[in-house]
């Protein structure tokens, strides 16, 4: 709040500047001045829909079809849009005087606004520089998509079984060193429960794309820092968080390193109850050489590559065992579900809210199933073709629990697409870069919940009111959702932290690992030195994608489903609350969609929550889990309350000599162990 009040202050000092700046003109100028402004923007609209739709076109058929061609065409569309863009920016700034406009045009200001945020986003550097940087994300993306990495001795048929691929067992190293990060090495850290199996698939995707990308990502800081210094801004730290800037002037919108600090500090408590249950599970599991009991959790027993999300150790967690949640994928094959049925359920969750349903071109032209005859790239993604007609998806769904969720996710997408296709095309985005993945977040929140799967008719059993199942739910969307907010967080804090200097290129992995082990509570299964770049196994870091955005989307979602719950007069918990056909609460969403980016978002927050919660709060995501909470309190006793201690010999980072052999004792006397009965 007391941002905010500062903000409105300093909108307003702005606001007051701009205006005396403008009398001057007069009225006559002023009448000019808005001619003129909007017939540059509708020149644009027309200019930009096309080229927009030239760009998504190619970026469509090379995902639909993967060739070296239709990759350089989309290369080759991206830089010609980027250059559309550039070039309308530098028309727009020296020949319309729209600065003049900034209190009586409110909306034609904010789209210049706008068109000079994405402008300022490809540009900045002079060619040759630029073209480097180009080089050097292409060669990270190629370190990325290309390393692979050889099963280590005695693990070839075990590998072999967990990744179902048998290539390993034969004898020529191209045939046996196959494994890639995605399917394999991403499901041997999902499904093993072998601590040396599971350190292997962690460490060896760090050893192949570390030391490689790290000088290349030395180069991509200091490059996009000189051009962000000459966009105007400190460092690439502060343009990425501008986005988050309510009236898009550097350092006047919600500070969204004090937002996510803040709402870190309320979400911790619940964290570290979460932290300590699994790690005692964890421990039961693996034994307390591997995991101590007050420690870190070492990093690859989580189920996932990154410890991000610890769905996969669900079943090693989950509070009440006898009473499981429903089989859904088993439950949707045993009723004959297609892809297209799972797509017509979600599309029905939306229209039983009032919003609209898919138009008939979107079903004639989506992809929702894997074509044989080619190659496609088969990650779910939601398209919008700018032209407010032509809406897509394209998935290689199988009727499965997983792809049910994604089709709502994705739908969710398509809806807000839809939405605020009557906007000016500066305004067809989310109302902030998070706002987009927190509606189709909060969608999947509203459907995965028992009493809808039974509504679905996926619940069989008929006992989706029984607490303790609703428990297990509670504690399956903490693995997901609680577990991912610090991981969201950190990822940003640390490259903030690199872009404005306060730490040196020499110990950006120790610096990695601070914020690991003290805000996440992991710690790596292996010695790291700075010869590794651990950060590098991300894909967001080397491609150069922010990820606060889904730190904020993480938080929104629960406060939006808390908005349009009490909209729709949900009674009860909050996590019991599934919407289906409250359209009070599709109308609400709806409002708050068709806005687009037009207003600023905490504005759009206002108006979603009636006033009660203008920014990041994590109060929402508190209360959905607070029957989980009490529970784990009762579960850890005091255990949760805990801190882990940077300065405890016995939780210190395994970088000096001491530390490191006792975090990795346990796993190198299996490695020897192993390597002893070869
Ligand atoms: O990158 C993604 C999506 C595309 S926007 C697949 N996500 C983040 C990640 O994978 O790390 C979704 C969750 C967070
Ligand atoms: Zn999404």
């Amino acid at each position: 709040m007391r941002v905010l009040g500062l903000q409105v202050l300093l909108s307003a000092l702005a606001a007051a500047r701009v205006a005396a700046q403008s009398y001057n003109f007069g009225l006559q100028g002023e009448e000019r001045h808005i001619s003129e402004a909007n017939e540059f923007l509708r020149q644009y609209e027309v200019q930009s829909v096309g080229a927009c739709k030239a760009l998504v076109t190619a970026q469509w058929d090379y995902a639909t079809n993967v060739t070296t061609r239709g990759a350089e065409y989309a290369a080759a569309e991206q830089s010609r849009f980027d250059k559309f863009v550039r070039s309308a920016w530098r028309r727009a700034e020296s020949s319309v005087h729209w600065r003049a406009l900034s209190v009586s045009q409110p909306r034609i200001y904010r789209q210049f606004l706008r068109l000079g945020m994405r402008a300022r986003e490809t540009a900045g550097l002079p060619d040759d520089l630029a073209k480097e940087m180009q080089d050097v994300l292409s060669e990270m993306r190629d370190i990325q998509s290309k390393s692979h990495v050889c099963p280590a001795p005695g693990l070839e048929n075990a590998i072999a079984v967990l990744t179902g691929n048998y290539n390993n067992l034969y004898s020529t190293p191209l045939q046996r060193c196959s494994l890639h990060l995605d399917p394999e090495l991403v499901s041997i850290l999902k499904t093993s429960r072998d601590p040396v199996m599971l350190a292997f698939a962690w460490k060896s995707w760090r050893d192949v794309v570390g030391p490689p990308s790290r000088p290349r990502f030395v180069r991509l800081v200091e490059l996009s820092n000189t051009a962000a210094k000459r966009n105007g801004f400190r460092d690439v730290g502060e343009q990425w968080r501008s986005e988050f800037d309510q009236d898009l002037l550097p350092g006047t919108g919600p500070n969204v390193m004090e937002a996510a600090g803040a709402a870190w500090a309320q979400i911790e408590p619940l964290y570290r109850q979460l932290h300590a249950y699994v790690r005692r599970k964890l421990a039961q599991q693996y034994g307390e050489g591997v995991v101590r009991p007050r420690g870190p959790i070492p990093a690859h027993l989580l189920g996932n590559m990154w410890s991000q999300s610890w769905a996969a150790v669900e079943d090693l967690v989950t509070p009440f065992p006898f009473k499981r949640l429903p089989d859904v994928s088993a439950e949707m094959a045993r009723q004959g579900y297609t892809p297209l049925g799972l797509l017509q359920v979600a599309e029905q969750w939306f229209t039983s809210l009032g919003l609209p349903s898919m138009p008939a071109d979107f079903w004639r032209k989506s992809i929702i199933q894997k074509p044989l005859d080619r190659p496609v790239l088969c990650g779910s993604s939601a398209w919008d073709f700018c032209d407010g007609v032509d809406y897509r998806l394209k998935m290689c769904a199988t009727p499965t629990y997983a792809d049910l969720v994604a089709a709502h996710h994705e739908l969710a997408h398509v809806q807000y697409y839809m939405h605020y296709a009557a906007q000016p095309t500066l305004f067809r985005e989310g109302a902030n870069p998070a706002l987009h993945e927190a509606v189709g977040e909060m969608v999947t929140l509203a459907v995965t919940n028992p009493d809808h799967l039974q509504r679905l008719g996926l619940f069989p059993g008929n006992n989706s009111n029984d607490e303790e199942i609703h428990m297990n739910y509670l504690m399956r969307v903490a693995l997901e959702k609680l577990a991912f907010v610090p991981y969201s967080y950190i990822i940003d804090l640390w490259r903030w932290k690199i872009f404005s200097g306060e730490f040196g290129y020499k110990e950006m992995n120790e610096r990695w690992w601070q914020l690991r082990l003290g805000i996440q509570g992991v710690a790596p299964p292996a010695k790291r030195s700075e010869r590794d770049f651990d950060a590098a196994a991300k894909k967001h870091v080397v491609t150069h994608k922010p990820y606060i955005g889904y730190m904020v989307s993480s938080l929104l979602q629960f406060q939006m489903l808390q908005a349009l719950c009490r909209a729709a007069g949900h009674r009860g918990h909050l996590h019991r609350c599934e919407l289906q056909n409250r359209r009070e609460a599709g109308k609400l969403l709806s409002q708050v969609m068709s806005s687009g980016s037009s207003k600023a978002w905490p504005e759009v927050l206002r108006e979603l929550t009636g006033g009660d919660s203008a920014l990041l709060d994590p109060r929402a995501m508190l209360e959905f889990f607070t029957p989980l909470e009490q529970w784990l309190r009762v579960q850890n006793g005091r255990e949760g309350l805990e801190p882990w201690d940077l300065n405890d010999p016995e939780y210190a980072l395994p970088w000096s000599s001491a530390s490191a052999a006792a975090s990795s004792a346990a796993l190198s006397a299996l490695l020897s162990a192993l390597l002893l009965t070869m």
